[in-house]
Order: C-alpha cells, then sequence, then structure tokens
C-alpha cells in the first residue's frame, strides 16, 4: 500500500444474494464517517454494471469494484481495489462486500489477507449476514426455495463466518428472533450472533463497535465440496445490463413498478428462484431502485425518479435459470414498454464458471 506506515480497518460483510450486505454498507460507511473516519467501500460482482457501486458511489464515498471475478478468484484485483480506495479516499476504514453467491471466504480471502498484508490492514471479523426467512428455512432443514446446492452455500457461509448478522430484524417479532437465535445455537454450536436492522438501523451501532476493535478474524475453516459449490453457482443465470430510455414524459416510477412486476411474473410463472433482482433507474435529477428477493411479495422500492424524458436503467439479475432463458425475459419484459427508445449501453448474460481461488489457506493464520 502507499502510505506503509498507515494501517487500514478491513470489515468485510458477506452472505447470500438479498441479505442486504449493500444497504449495512451504506449505512455503516455513514456511521464510520460520523465517527470521524475516513471511508472507502469495495464492491465485487461476475460482470460489470453494478448497481450497488453506481447507488453507492452517488454518496461522495469512494467506491472501487472489483468486477468480472469474485475476490477469490481474483485475489489481486481485491488488493488492487483496496490500494486504490486506500490512496484515494486515505481511507481508515474500507467496507467490502464479496458476492453473495460466494463462500470459503476464510480459506480464500482473510487468511491470504493476514498473512501478505499484516502490517498494512486490521482485519476485523467475517461478519455474514443473513436474510432471517430464508435463514429460519435453511435452519429447518428446507432450502429457502433455492436449488439444493445453492442452498448449500448458503449453509457454508454462515458455517465459515465469525459473526452472523441476522439482519431485517423488523420483519420478525420478538418471539421469531429469539426462536432463530436459539436455532442458530443449537444448528451451528459456538456462533456469535447479531441481530440488526440494516433499514432502521437497529443493532449497527453495536455491531460497528465490534468491528472497529476485533482483529480475530477468519477464526473457522470449513470443509468445502467444490463441485457442490460450482453447482450452486452455475444454476444462476446472471445478467448485468445499463440500458438507456428515453420518451415522452414518462412515468419512471410507473415504468419500474411495472417492469419488475413483470419480471417477477415470469419468474414466478416457471417457478424459478430468485436469487436477486435490482434495477436503479436514474435520471440526471433523482433515482428509483427496485429489489426483488424471491416471490412477487418481496419486491420493494425506494426513492422516486420523477417524470421525464430520459433515464438510464441498470439492471442486475441473478435468477436459477440458464443465461439465454434470463435474457429472453428481460427482453420480453422491455418489450412491453413500446412508447420508449432503449439503447443498450451494457449488457452481459452469463453463468457463473468453477470457483478457482487464487489461494486457499488449509490452517488458520494467527491475525
Ligand atoms: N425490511 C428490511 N429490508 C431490508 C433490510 N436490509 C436490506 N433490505 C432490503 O433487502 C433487499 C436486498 O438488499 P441489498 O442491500 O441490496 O442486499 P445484498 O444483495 O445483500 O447487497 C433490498 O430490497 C433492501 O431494501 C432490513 O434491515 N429490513
Ligand atoms: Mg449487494
Amino acid at each position: 500500500m502507499q502510505n506503509r506506515t498507515k494501517t487500514t480497518r478491513l470489515i468485510l460483510v458477506g452472505g447470500f444474494l438479498g441479505a442486504g450486505k449493500t444497504t449495512l454498507l451504506w449505512e455503516s460507511a455513514r456511521r464510520v464517517m460520523e465517527r470521524g473516519y475516513k471511508t472507502g467501500l469495495v464492491t465485487n460482482d461476475q460482470a460489470p454494471e453494478l448497481v450497488d457501486t453506481v447507488f453507492l458511489s452517488q454518496n461522495s464515498l469512494e467506491v472501487t469494484e472489483v468486477s468480472g471475478s469474485c475476490f477469490c478468484c481474483n485475489f489481486d484485483g481485491l488488493i488492487d481495489a483496496l490500494k486504490n480506495v486506500k490512496s484515494k479516499a486515505e481511507a481508515d476504514v474500507i467496507i467490502a462486500e464479496p458476492v453473495g453467491s460466494c463462500t470459503d471466504l476464510s480459506a480464500t480471502i482473510l487468511q491470504p489477507l493476514k498473512d501478505n498484508m499484516k502490517s498494512e490492514l486490521l482485519v476485523s471479523p467475517l461478519s455474514v449476514m443473513a436474510d432471517p426467512l430464508r435463514l429460519q428455512d435453511i435452519l429447518d432443514g428446507r432450502n429457502a426455495g433455492l436449488h439444493p446446492s445453492a442452498a448449500y452455500i448458503f449453509r457454508k457461509q454462515l458455517e465459515e463466518s465469525d459473526l452472523i448478522l441476522i439482519n431485517k430484524s423488523d420483519l420478525l417479532s420478538q418471539n421469531e428472533l429469539s426462536r432463530l437465535k436459539k436455532q442458530i445455537g443449537i444448528n451451528l454450536p459456538g456462533s456469535e450472533v447479531h441481530m440488526i436492522s440494516a433499514k432502521t438501523g437497529e443493532g449497527i451501532d453495536v455491531w460497528l463497535d465490534e468491528m472497529m476493535q476485533r482483529t480475530d478474524a477468519g477464526k473457522r475453516l470449513i470443509e468445502i465440496d467444490y463441485d457442490v459449490y460450482a453447482e450452486g453457482e452455475a444454476v444462476l443465470g446472471w445478467l448485468n445490463s445499463t440500458i438507456a430510455l428515453t420518451g415522452d414524459s414518462v412515468d419512471w416510477d410507473k415504468f419500474t413498478k411495472k417492469f419488475l412486476k413483470q419480471l417477477s411474473e415470469k419468474f414466478d410463472r416457471i417457478e424459478a428462484a430468485v436469487g436477486h433482482v435490482k434495477l436503479l433507474v436514474k435520471t440526471k435529477k433523482d433515482y428509483i431502485i427496485a429489489n426483488l428477493t424471491g416471490k412477487a411479495e418481496t419486491m420493494n422500492f425506494r426513492g422516486s425518479a420523477g417524470v421525464s424524458d430520459e433515464a438510464k436503467l441498470t439492471l442486475n439479475a441473478r435468477v436459477e435459470m440458464s443465461p439465454y432463458l434470463l435474457e429472453q425475459i428481460v427482453h420480453e419484459a422491455l418489450d412491453v414498454h413500446r412508447g420508449l427508445t432503449k439503447k443498450v449501453i451494457a449488457w452481459k448474460c452469463l453463468s457463473p464458471g468453477r470457483p478457482r481461488p487464487t489461494f486457499r489457506y488449509d490452517k488458520v493464520i494467527r491475525g
């Protein structure tokens, strides 16, 4: 790193697609800055054109994206991104979000970081976020509506965590939350659990207090079958695109709601499990973000893009289906909006390849 005398704290927030990582990244970055620390962010995806990066960059924060491969398979990309954020933002704290379908981060990221960056980085415990409804289903021995191999990734993420963050506490009663916590104690003994709501802010400061002090990252290494892991990723169609939209006094909120509803109906009709579909419609002045993290009832919207003639749509979809079918469904849902001119700026559709980590440590490195 450029300034060798200054150590930077790295907080890695993992967890399955749609768990709330990006929401927490923004909320915690804001709080860390309020505490007087310079803060930067690192995002990660299998392809460029990431909604998360566009969203987080709007808030005058230094955000560097590692795209085209996950952190574990592009360790050098992660190091470059950390250096970039550190030098540009003079960051005291960097918060990073790995790809939601990734696991084995303790062996492939945390141990190599501890081994190679000792003098430059203070690495906080690996926090793994979970959506409480998916988590409950997984703990009950089911697959949370996911392909069994994708559910396997979800379980492995929990197993390797230093700390489990049950997010969206605002959606559950106290009784339901206590039941979840008790079940984690039985199914994943020894796990540290925090309850938070990235949305309302509940629990974030308590979690951050720990993150800012501790350096016991990557205490656990898991056994993992890379064939099952690879299948869990490969069952996902992965689409990232940016499209310029023009029309006559278009109500962008209406467009966004209709478009996501159409996509959701199509996915539900063919019973394709949604990992996460996220879209951002941005005009010169405003934006609306829409999310779908499962069936239609998980749809939600934030912000408003108003009425105007032009907007840019960034769409990220991770859905259990072939990339070809996903492309077709997105095209069909776009074609319905006949009054709009659509110019594709970027379009990448794929199915993630087998994870081939740069490093994979088989022992825990002392922090
Ligand atoms: N109710 C509720 N929703 C949340 C919370 N945190 C995130 N979400 C929603 O969960 C969805 C996925 O969030 P995001 O941060 O993009 O998840 P990521 O895929 O893990 O980065 C979005 O619709 C968020 O608005 C929370 O604490 N409570
Ligand atoms: Mg995210």
